[in-house]
């Protein structure tokens, strides 16, 4: 069953109300909305595949857990010379921070309009680059100040992006990834990801991890690693239990999103929407597989 596409991505009214991180500002979803996210939960629920035969399965051991603003509904992250910038979603609440990773404290921030849903963002050079989930937005930020530099479009919505130092690589929901120009904005191939031989469905934040690209995906404790040439999932890692204490107001949308790598030091760290836990992990292979 296709998902509803205004069901995605929002929250229950009964967490907006008692957030304190979004407190007082404005509902999202009426009674309606809240029968729709159910029926996407169990759609999404059924849908789910079991451990693919062949397929490696990694669960990850944590190295260290960080403070993260359990508030911020987390769209893009990556680590830069030191810091983390996140960007956050929700009309309203799209916002793109610097991040302090030991204190969690936002160093730097900006917000973007209110009528927009901030998506995945990644780093060009000294600019920031973000997409927006159905505007058909992109935009590109100063990396030092966060004033806005310019906007792009695409077709389609924006979901991810991350880039390998030749090309933007952008998800947009469905089984595809995007190859884009980081100067004229420009698509210029696509692949598709499969595992198995079937379709990957709503791939969500990515991470490009030392040539292959890491991709959550929505709405379930999965992250794919992905060969960026054949579009083949070469392997699942499964984050199952790494955030017990999920919020039970958040009604399942608190799920695991973000994956930053930082290359220097080959350290990988993932979080989740409004987790109030950000960790570097390692991968361990022979895991039990996602447990759905
Ligand atoms: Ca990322």
């Amino acid at each position: 069953m296709a998902l509803p596409p205004l069901a995605r991505r929002h929250l229950p009214e009964s967490f907006m109300r008692t957030s304190s991180a979004l407190v007082a500002r404005r509902p999202f979803v009426s009674w309606t909305g809240k029968c729709l996210l159910a029926l996407s939960a169990l759609s999404l629920h059924l849908q789910a595949p079991a451990a693919d035969a062949g397929i490696p399965v990694y669960t990850v051991k944590v190295v260290k857990a960080y403070p993260h603003d359990r508030g911020a509904f987390t769209e893009g992250l990556f680590f830069k010379d030191g810091f983390l910038f996140e960007s956050t979603g929700l009309k309203g609440h799209s916002t793109v921070r610097k991040v302090n990773l030991e204190t969690g404290e936002v160093v730097l921030d900006t917000s973007l309009p209110s009528e927009i849903f901030g998506e995945g963002i990644t780093h060009w050079g000294d600019r920031i680059i973000g997409l927006t989930w159905t505007d058909g937005i992109g935009y590109v930020l100063d990396g030092g100040t966060f004033k806005m530099w310019r906007k792009f479009s695409y077709s389609g919505e924006g979901w991810g992006i991350t880039q390998n130092g030749r090309e933007l690589i952008m998800s947009d929901g469905t089984p595809e990834l995007r190859f884009i120009d980081p100067v004229s904005f420009k698509e210029t191939r696509r692949v598709r990801v499969t595992a198995g031989g079937k379709p990957v469905e709503k791939l969500n934040e990515l991470e490009w991890v030392d040539g292959e690209v890491l991709a959550n995906i929505w709405q379930t404790d999965r992250i794919a690693r992905i060969d960026p040439a054949s579009g083949k999932v070469t392997g699942w890692i499964d984050l199952t239990g790494l955030m017990p204490e999920r919020n039970p107001q958040a009604q399942g949308e608190d799920v695991p999103n973000g994956i930053a790598y930082d290359a220097k030091t080959k350290r990988l760290f993932v979080t989740g929407k409004l987790w109030p836990k950000l960790f570097e992990v390692q991968l361990v292979k022979g895991g039990l597989g996602p447990r759905r």
